[in-house]
């Protein structure tokens, strides 16, 4: 089978989950865009642990637990190894907002996402996150990282 690189992506909302921070990336993958706030996975650690890590090295907030809302997998048409990205939400961090040497963080109404300034699919599996439906969506892109070519989301019941 084809190998997988674990990564984590989370979306951290105010306590009424009006609000969801996302960073604008500085550096490295995915580079100008906004996004939510998350990395590769450590051997020593699990994905939940991963995604509470990066959510504090990136963003500064600090979160005692992550929801999981969906698992996302992208084929690179030039790249052997498959992103597994796990999805989480949570809300009420402790902490505050700082910007990094990766992410410059800013807050964005949950009903008014800037979809042209984040990846293509987001735009797709964002209304299963506001939901709470969990889900699992499949996107095929070309070598520049942009062009979906073929997809498939789903709602599951679990995860
Ligand atoms: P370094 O710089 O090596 O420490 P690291 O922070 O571990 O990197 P990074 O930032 O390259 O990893 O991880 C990629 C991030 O991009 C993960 O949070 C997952 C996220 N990501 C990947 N595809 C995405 C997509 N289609 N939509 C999205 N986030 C995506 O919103
Ligand atoms: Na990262
Ligand atoms: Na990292």
């Amino acid at each position: 089978a084809m190998p997988h690189r674990l990564y984590t992506l989370v979306f951290p909302m105010d306590k009424a989950r009006h609000r969801v921070l996302l960073g604008m990336k500085k550096r490295g993958f995915g580079c100008g865009k906004l996004n939510g706030f998350g990395g590769k996975v450590e051997p020593a650690e699990t994905i939940e642990q991963g995604a509470i890590r990066e959510l504090a090295e990136e963003s500064g907030l600090l979160a005692a637990a992550v929801d999981k809302c969906g698992l996302l997998l992208f084929y690179f048409e030039d790249n052997p190894v498959a992103m597994e990205v796990h999805v989480y939400q949570t809300h009420g961090c402790g902490g505050a907002a700082v910007e990094t040497e990766e992410m410059r963080p800013e807050w964005f109404a949950v009903d008014n996402m800037p979809f042209d300034q984040m990846w293509a699919d987001d735009r797709y599996w964002w209304p299963f996150v506001l939901s709470g439906d969990k889900f699992v969506g499949r996107f095929w892109l070309k070598a520049d990282q942009v062009t979906i070519t073929r997809s498939e989301l789903v709602r599951v019941d679990g995860l």
